[in-house]
């Protein structure tokens, strides 16, 4: 028999009802998140695979560590992956969807993100240009790009009705909301696109609700940012890390004061998401053991500034 005082009642009710007003994930947020960040495929004397340092400070920013997520594992090494992070980030590059590595794990990690979230289980998802075009490629099971004139320019985006709903956008304060309406400041590096006339026909519309879209050069519409609609998952076909951290002179790349606060502003909103993630490592020693500290970078000084993370 539990006998309880008249103060311990009290106290209880109390604090009940703070966590209602506080919000379910007040008092239970991860504050070490810890976020994997995929490896590509390249051809170059340093190693199989690389991660650009951009990615990596683009999330250190916003107070995540990382982890590299490998090629060439076996399908256990996801597995774990996935159950000792908060969450992953897609980068962009340049593979095949078909036969990469990068392909190989990126559909490992989604599958299995798929069926943690399913289960109540949260665990954010991040894709920046190629990241993104991948997750609709993993969404309808084929590839949806289409050629776009739309490399090498810095635009603003043209908000869809849906995004002042959307969790990606809802709490952006609203100079951030001002500085991606009206000037230049999402960095677009990509040659293919999902139009929105494919986006709309597909079933990528009734997983994603579209948030923005662009046109490109020629006046081609295409989708520009995106979260999933029952899914921690969110995909930019834009670069938000490049304008604090990609100083390559050979493209357009905003590094005012504006773009640099809506490259914060993302960070800041995907971090949030990861610390809702309780996953962790086993133990302190293998957390730092798989942390991105580890590896070598490669800094390039031929005129690209291009600085990598390179994996055998
Ligand atoms: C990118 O665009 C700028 C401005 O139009 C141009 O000067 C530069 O040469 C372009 N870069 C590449 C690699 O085409
Ligand atoms: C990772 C992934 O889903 N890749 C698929 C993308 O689409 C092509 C077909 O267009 C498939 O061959 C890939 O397997």
């Amino acid at each position: 028999m539990i006998y309880l005082t008249r103060q311990a009642v009290t106290l209880t009710a109390v604090w009940l009802l703070c966590m209602c007003v506080t919000g379910r994930h007040a008092s239970s947020l991860n504050n070490r998140p810890i976020i994997g960040i995929l490896a590509q495929d390249t051809r170059s004397s340093y190693g199989s695979t690389y991660i650009p340092v951009t990615y990596v400070k683009y999330l250190q920013q916003a107070g995540a560590r990382v982890v590299p997520i490998r090629g060439n594992q076996p399908e256990e090494y996801y597995k774990e992956m996935v159950a000792f992070t908060n969450g992953i980030l897609l980068p962009g590059g340049a593979v095949s969807f078909a036969t990469s590595q990068f392909a190989r794990s990126a559909k490992f990690v989604w599958d299995m993100a798929l069926k943690m979230n399913s289960a109540g289980d949260y665990y954010p998802i991040w894709g920046t240009c190629m990241g993104f075009q991948i997750m609709c490629n993993l969404t309808v099971g084929v590839n949806l790009l289409r050629p776009t004139d739309s490399n090498n320019a810095s635009w603003p985006i043209d908000f869809s009705p849906d995004y002042s709903q959307s969790r990606l956008f809802k709490n952006a304060p609203t100079d951030v909301i001002e500085y991606l309406t009206t000037e230049p400041v999402t960095q677009n590096q990509h040659s293919y696109s999902i139009l929105t006339k494919v986006f709309e026909s597909s079933k990528l519309s009734s997983f994603f609700t579209k948030l923005s879209t662009n046109k490109d050069r020629k006046g081609t519409e295409f989708i520009s940012t995106v979260e999933a609609k029952k899914y921690p998952f969110y995909g930019v076909q834009w670069h938000p890390e490049k304008s604090s951290f990609n100083w390559n002179p050979n493209y357009v790349i905003n590094h005012d004061a504006h773009a640099v606060a809506v490259g914060q502003y993302m960070a800041n909103f995907f971090v949030s998401e990861a610390r809702k993630s309780a996953h962790h490592f086993p133990s302190v020693k293998m957390e730092a053991t798989n942390l991105i500290q580890n590896y070598k970078k490669v800094y390039f000084s031929d005129g690209t500034f291009f600085e990598n993370y390179y994996f055998d």
